[in-house]
């Protein structure tokens, strides 16, 4: 036999076999909340993933937190906590949205894991051996108070063109230069807000300049990820050309992968005081939660899907769901150094556009900064956001709009005016006057179901990541379901007596042609469509094989109502509490002191403290005994009210500010030698205490001034 037609049949034997393919998500940073704005991308890969799996088709969609970097290290100074800490909070709140609006995945990891250090090692290891990382000494600026370099972005200062004042340290806002951070005026450091000053330091750089890196992206670039599928969309494409150059150019820069100390991250193998970059461990996140996954599960031959020899052979895929802002990353670094490390390259990447909110960027002032947890705690229907959001993702990269007025209308129109309503109006009948028992099907309204079915455009349009085109042929079919039922009128038929038969047939051919909307709902509405199989007592929707009526004889459920109307009222309560979120603290209304001299306040005595014990009161409802040190020989015992709002054990080697010179006082719990300072709202409500400390650096003993 021909190795055309060998080829050949392997591609059609591996057509008709499932696929098996590892779909993951950008990682979101573990220094902010999940938002909307994320939200796009998320909904957009959990329904190609669902889709995907009623296919038949082996899906494991992972993901993680994104941990470490300059950021998340700073963050975590600011609150008094370990880097540790503030990720493992992080990665619970993340988790716990992304499950609340049904984007489910098979592990949700973390960056900071031993499997991504494994795998960011390996690789680098892998890239070092082909001669693509090369050490070269380079100038940055250094923040002589907090002894770090600093990233472009904690650099401010007065645009070397514009001279707009305060603008990052590589791009203005203002007039939209880019510059390093060197061409600065004035540069100022904005974690210290000390001058920064130039200083060299020996960096790991990946060689994307080498010929070999050109040649290879050039053609992963322009590849398919399947018959007829390109790996990138196709504006992503351009773009590539215009960051590649032109054939025989090659206009990369190596890729600085390595930051000094201090840096919150993995350090870089025989390379003391050195770390990987936090982008390049990020998507190697992506590996170590699979491979984490594997290891909990069992069952996965992981290398089938990451060895570059065996993935191939194994046919397996990988796709990436991105936003647009890190295609870069993605099309470029990352499958260069999978490549170049042995490692299986990306079968695809999926880009999304950014959201804006009623035409503009979210806004915090507007209240249309949206976190994912508000829209829950509002009791807002998480499925309304998706239905909404896929009906405005085409598979592009293009920018997703959320109206709030059209998504309230579609919603109310598709959801429940189309789709729910065919339920309520003829589940009842089949309910009381049947026993909820079906009967048989009118033929001339189930072929166009049937025929929708074996035409197969709607899985054609979830494959493509066309939601919107799927959703229109969707609800055109629920068009003509509520057509049948307004052209049989069963609220009609159960009036007369003798058109008992017929009601039959209406509503059990009706229920049909609801349960087959479901099935095509189910990718993006999972709740409502397991709602609807426990009501119509089917087993789980799945995608394949041929079209089945529901058959007669079958006993459906009571029907209960399956969704709600949104009200414009709640998207406003929503929008009033995340701007009442940014309104000035009610503490501001609080009166002021009556004003004091300079020479007043010189005689308080405020002293850097570190807890370095605290307890509970016995007796005492509010008070926290802390034991203080302030470079004395021995510790200060104070009695704070804080009880309310921290637990002892959290306190305990954290740094805060204490009056030092108040006189001792003889309290019925000890003698309190001082008191720590917090800052409260004015009803003191719990929570609402919030203890001083000090920036990093401070140390016991320094005077406050
Ligand atoms: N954390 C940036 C972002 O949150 C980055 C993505 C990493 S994906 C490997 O958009
Ligand atoms: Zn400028």
């Amino acid at each position: 036999m021909t190795a055309l037609l060998e080829s050949m049949l392997s591609m059609k034997k591996r057509s008709d076999m499932p696929r098996k393919i590892l779909v993951t998500s950008a990682l979101p940073y573990a220094n902010g909340d999940i938002h909307l704005g994320h939200l796009v991308g998320y909904i957009q890969a959990d329904i190609w993933v669902r889709f995907q799996r009623m296919r038949g088709n082996t899906v494991h969609y992972v993901c993680a937190d994104d941990t470490h970097g300059t950021p998340i290290m700073l963050r975590a100074e600011k609150e008094g906590l370990t880097p540790e800490a503030l990720i493992a909070r992080a990665h619970g709140e993340h988790l716990r949205d992304f499950t609340d609006f049904g984007v489910v995945f098979d592990n949700y990891h973390t960056t900071h894991s031993e499997e991504t250090r494994h795998y960011a090692e390996d690789i680098y290891a892998r890239l070092k051996a082909a001669g693509l990382i090369e050490a070269r000494a380079i100038e940055q600026f250094y923040d002589p108070v907090k002894e770090m370099f600093l990233p472009d972005r904690f650099i401010r200062g007065e645009c070397p063109r514009c001279g707009a004042a305060d603008q990052y340290g590589d791009n203005c806002e203002a007039c939209g230069a880019a510059y390093a951070p060197t061409e600065l005026k004035n540069p100022r450091s904005a974690v210290s807000g000390a001058t920064p000053v130039p200083r060299e330091s020996e960096h790991y750089f990946f060689r994307l300049s080498d010929e070999r890196t050109a040649a290879f992206l050039r053609g992963w670039t322009r590849g398919e990820s399947r018959p007829g599928v390109r790996r990138l969309p196709f504006e992503a494409a351009n773009k590539m050309r215009e960051w590649l150059g032109e054939e025989g150019e090659n206009k990369l820069s190596d890729w600085d992968i390595s930051r000094d100390a201090p840096y919150f991250g993995f350090g870089i193998p025989d390379a003391p005081g050195k770390y990987f970059y936090v982008w390049l461990d990020a998507p190697v996140g992506y590996l170590a939660s699979f491979r984490h996954l594997a290891d909990r599960r069992g069952g996965i031959a992981v290398e089938d899907y990451i060895d570059a020899a065996k993935a191939a052979a194994a046919g397996t895929e990988m796709v990436h769901f991105i936003g647009k802002d890190i295609l870069y990353f993605h099309a470029l670094f990352w499958p260069a150094m999978l490549e170049f490390a042995g490692y299986r390259t990306p079968s695809q990447l999926c880009v999304n556009g950014f959201l804006t909110v009623d035409g503009v960027k979210m806004s915090k002032s507007r209240g249309t900064f949206i976190t994912a947890r508000s829209w829950l705690d509002r009791k807002l229907d998480p499925e309304a956001l998706r239905y909404y959001f896929a009906g405005k993702s085409n598979g592009s990269m293009e920018d997703v709009d959320l109206n709030l007025d059209d998504m309230i209308a579609r919603v109310n129109a598709d959801l429940v005016g189309k789709f729910v309503n065919i339920a309520s109006r003829c589940a009842g009948f089949i309910g009381k006057r049947f026993d909820g028992r079906l009967g048989g099907l009118d033929a001339s309204a189930t072929e166009a179901f049937a025929a929708a079915w074996t035409a197969g455009d709607i899985a054609a349009a979830f494959e493509a990541r066309d939601y919107s085109r799927a959703l229109r042929e969707i609800m055109r079919l629920a068009d003509l379901a509520n057509q049948y039922i307004n052209e049989h009128k069963p609220w009609e038929l159960a009036r007369q007596a003798d058109r008992e038969a017929e009601l039959h047939t209406v509503c059990s051919t009706a229920l049909t042609l609801f349960r087959d909307l479901a099935r095509y709902l189910k990718p993006v509405l999972p709740a409502l469509a397991a709602q609807v199989e426990s009501f119509l007592a089917i087993a789980p929707l799945d995608w394949r094989g041929e079209w089945q009526p529901l058959p007669a004889g079958h006993r459906i459920e009571a029907y209960r109502h399956l969704a709600a109307r949104i009200e414009r009222a709640q998207i406003d309560a929503l929008l009033e509490a995340n701007r009442a979120s940014l309104a000035p603290a009610a503490n501001a209304a609080e009166v002021a002191a009556p004003t004091i001299s300079i020479d007043d306040f010189a005689k308080v005595d405020l002293r850097v403290a570190r807890i370095i014990d605290a307890s509970h009161v016995e007796g005492a409802e509010k008070l926290l005994r802390l034991a203080l040190d302030i470079g004395e020989a021995k510790p200060r015992q104070v009695f704070a009210g804080i009880k309310s709002a921290y637990a002892p054990e959290a306190l305990v080697g954290r740094l805060t500010v204490m009056v030092a010179n108040l006189a001792p006082r003889k309290m019925k719990f000890g003698l309190s030698e001082g008191m720590a300072l917090a800052a409260s709202s004015p009803d003191g409500k719990n929570g609402g205490i919030y203890l001083l400390s000090p920036d990093s650096g401070a140390t016991p003993g320094m005077r406050v001034k």
